[in-house]
């Protein structure tokens, strides 16, 4: 091949193979649309149709992908000419046909620009999408447009309201793809442009294909169906239905009236607040990776086989976490019978998702296999890593470490899955306290996105790289943090939880204050969320610690502990997981308030956002004073991935900049004044930042920089 790279431009190369132009996206790390690269393609393109030599292009990527979509990091700055959809309209009207070359992903932008190319092949890894919902937006260069007219309107708006990209394997059969390359893809793609040319038939470009939107328009109800199901949950986010206004546009608008009015939309929800709060949490999400003190030069240790202490509820989903990735585990429980039930819900759970379809026997097989069960501590001598998920108390886990101490290899990790507990203390139980560390999952481990890490005193360097490296393998999101009860999620949802008594005492019913929760964007509320979990467990707890709940304790003294006994705060009809508002629950209410001379009133979801959500804030600036938190970002993707906060409000601090902290602080005081309550005395660092006009953001850009 000719080697003809264009030193006017680096982030595009241009090369020739016989009569075959080859144009090269060279933007790492991921391949993104920058200026550099539209001008750079605008330009190859340019000169592949000036050279009478030149009869077809192939287009590709450098490195390991095609392209991830367009330059977020440009969003929000002034345009600058050409845009992708100036870039896009230039491919598609070449007269030479052009083939896309894809590797890795072509996402986003990147999946618009393979589109307006007359043909693409993949290789078999692939993977294809247009995931600009997630970002709070629509494809807006054309996207929502030309995916109908390729892969019909049906996979078209699944695609695009889920965001969810799909396998080549998947691309193929949807016609999106038009060969796989096993071997060379750019060979193979320049051997597939040939065929074109040879063809003599100029292929139609895909803004006029017309055939695969004929049968939806003629009867657009499984269209209709499909997009009502796909947002019947979006919990309020804009994006999914502006998805579902745009696609239905490809059955009955012109395609170049449809162009500007997908990009009208797009522009509208770019300047929104919920984008904004999308890709903060984009980004907020990979700076949680880049940890101080664990840099690019501390190499992670090995891990080739995970060991899981405890079969309960935890250590399962724990398990499945890791077979799901294809790393085997081995499950120790204290005996045959605990160790059978807790294989016998890990089998259930997997034959579960067989019924629904979304695994196959063959996989679910396969990763049974992965999971070795065992009651022999001695059998996690092959671990590289152990997950200690046993009883929540500190004597059984320094027992536990004493003897992994004991059995595991010279440079294994020992982690607990502790969700409150002093690491510092449990890794005294061992003479290697740099290898310890906590793993704090969340329920159901195997679903759920978080990862806490716990950084103990003297957790190694080593020792954290080794589990952020390992969190992106298994599907997790890392937030690395520090040793204080409760960490940073727990210890916020304390703060969070800490007035709902109080609140149902003084007027409100569970399901008013479950309802602001629901309104503001939480999947579920607080009670809800209690019955679901059990109001036993809470129970015990408090009677370990001398504490009392008047509701709480009242509904658990009369045997009803949520959904588990078919009443807590509210009633479930026998199969039925909905709840329903239950008078005698009220009269309760009533009755405890009485007998404390409260006068019940009224009380506003305002009201109910200020006293629960604004000491979880206020919580969260404590937690960013001690250090538990390296930046306000950490926490917001804590609260996001781990329970729940509304991903269109981009986490409780991003979410209190919105608000304005001298609000938050004005409304604390005002509370506090009320009330006495310690919880609503503001954090020192929040009175700073709201008395100075800074914001959390602004705080983070400094840790940033520190970092
Ligand atoms: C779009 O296309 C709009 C169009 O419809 C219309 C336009 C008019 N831009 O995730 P990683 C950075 S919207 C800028 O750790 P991986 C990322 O921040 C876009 N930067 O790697 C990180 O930086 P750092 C639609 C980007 O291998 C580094 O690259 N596209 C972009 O695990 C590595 O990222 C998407 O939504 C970008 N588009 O995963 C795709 N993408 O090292 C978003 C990444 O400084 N991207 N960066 O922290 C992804 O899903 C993943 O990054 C990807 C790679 C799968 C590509």
């Amino acid at each position: 091949m000719e080697q003809e790279v264009d030193d006017r431009n680096d982030a595009v190369g241009y090369s020739t193979d016989g009569d075959v132009a080859v144009v090269t996206i060279a933007n790492p790390p991921v391949n993104a649309l920058g200026y550099a690269v539209r001008s750079g393609i605008v330009a190859a393109l340019e000169r592949a149709a000036a050279d009478p030599a030149v009869k077809a292009v192939v287009l590709t990527g450098a490195g390991r992908t095609f392209s991830g979509g367009a330059d977020i990091t440009e969003f929000g700055k002034p345009p600058r000419e050409p845009g992708l959809s100036a870039v896009i309209r230039h491919c598609e009207s070449l007269a030479k046909p052009v083939v896309a070359a894809i590797r890795g992903v072509a996402l986003g932008g990147g999946l618009e620009l393979a589109l307006a190319c007359h043909a693409r092949v993949a290789a078999p890894d692939a993977r294809l999408g247009l995931p600009e919902v997630k970002l709070g937006l629509l494809p807006g260069a054309g996207g929502t447009q030309r995916l109908p007219r390729v892969v019909g309107p049906e996979a078209a708006v699944e695609m695009i309201v889920t965001g969810t990209p799909i396998a080549a394997a998947k691309a193929a059969t949807l016609g999106l793809v038009d060969g796989i390359v096993e071997d060379d893809l750019v060979a193979g793609a320049t051997a597939h442009a040939r065929a074109l040319v040879e063809s003599r038939q100029t292929p139609v470009p895909v803004r006029d294909r017309e055939d695969r939107l004929a049968a939806t328009r003629r009867d657009p109800s499984a269209f209709e169906a499909k997009a009502k199901q796909l947002t019947q949950r979006t919990r309020g986010l804009e994006a999914p239905l502006a998805c579902v206004r745009a696609v239905r546009m490809a059955l009955d608008t012109p395609f170049d009236e449809a162009l500007s009015r997908e990009r009208a939309l797009f522009t509208e929800l770019l300047d929104g607040f919920q984008s904004k709060a999308q890709r903060h949490l984009f980004f907020a999400e990979r700076e949680a990776t880049k940890v101080a003190g664990v840099g690019r030069e501390v190499t992670p240790r090995p891990v080739a086989r995970v060991g899981v202490v405890g079969a309960g509820t935890m250590g399962g989903g724990i398990a499945m976490t890791f077979a799901n990735a294809g790393i085997p585990v081995t499950l120790v429980e204290m005996n045959r019978e605990a160790l059978e039930r807790g294989l016998g819900v890990i089998r259930k759970n997997y034959d579960l998702s067989v019924a629904r379809g979304s695994l196959g026997e063959q996989e679910r097989d396969r990763r049974l296999a992965l999971i070795t069960g065992s009651t022999r501590y001695e059998d996690l001598a092959v671990a590289d890593l152990v997950i200690e998920a046993v009883f929540e108390e500190m004597a059984v886990k320094k027992e536990v470490f004493g003897r992994l101490d004991r059995i595991a290899r010279p440079g294994a990790i020992l982690a607990s899955n502790t969700s409150y507990l002093d690491i510092d203390a449990i890794a005294d139980a061992t003479g290697r306290p740099a290898d310890v560390v906590g793993t704090h999952f969340f329920s159901p481990a195997n679903v759920m996105k978080l990862l806490e890490i716990v950084r103990g005193r003297r957790t190694a360097p080593d020792v954290l790289a080794t589990l952020l490296g390992l969190a992106k393998r298994i599907g997790k999101v890392p937030v690395v943090v520090g040793v204080c009860h409760g960490f940073v999620g727990n210890r916020m949802l304390a703060a969070r939880s800490a007035e709902n008594e109080a609140l149902l005492l003084e007027g409100a019913l569970p399901q008013e204050v479950d309802r602001a929760f629901t309104d503001f964007g939480f999947p579920m509320g607080p009670f809800a969320m209690g019955d679901l979990a059990g109001l036993d467990v809470g129970w015990r707890n408090r009677k370990s610690l001398g504490r009392t709940a008047v509701i709480a304790d009242a509904l658990c003294e009369a045997g009803r502990f949520g959904q588990k006994t078919g009443e807590g705060f509210y009633r479930y009809e026998a199969g039925s997981r909905r709840p329903e508002p239950d008078p005698w629950v009220e009269a309760l209410i009533a009755g405890k308030a009485r007998e404390r001379g409260i006068e019940r009133r009224p009380i506003a979801a305002e009201e109910i956002v200020e006293r629960t959500l604004y000491p979880m804030i206020n919580e969260g600036a404590r937690i960013l004073e001690e250090g538990i938190a390296a930046r306000p970002s950490d926490i917001d993707v804590a609260w996001v991935d781990g329970y729940g906060f509304p991903v269109g409000k981009g986490g409780p601090m991003f979410w209190a900049d919105h608000v304005g902290l001298a609000t938050i602080v004005e409304r604390l005081d005002d509370w506090h004044g009320k009330t006495g309550r310690e919880l609503f005395a503001a954090a020192p660092l929040l009175r700073r930042l709201a008395a100075d006009g800074g914001s959390f953001a602004a705080l983070g850009r400094k840790a940033g920089a520190g970092a």
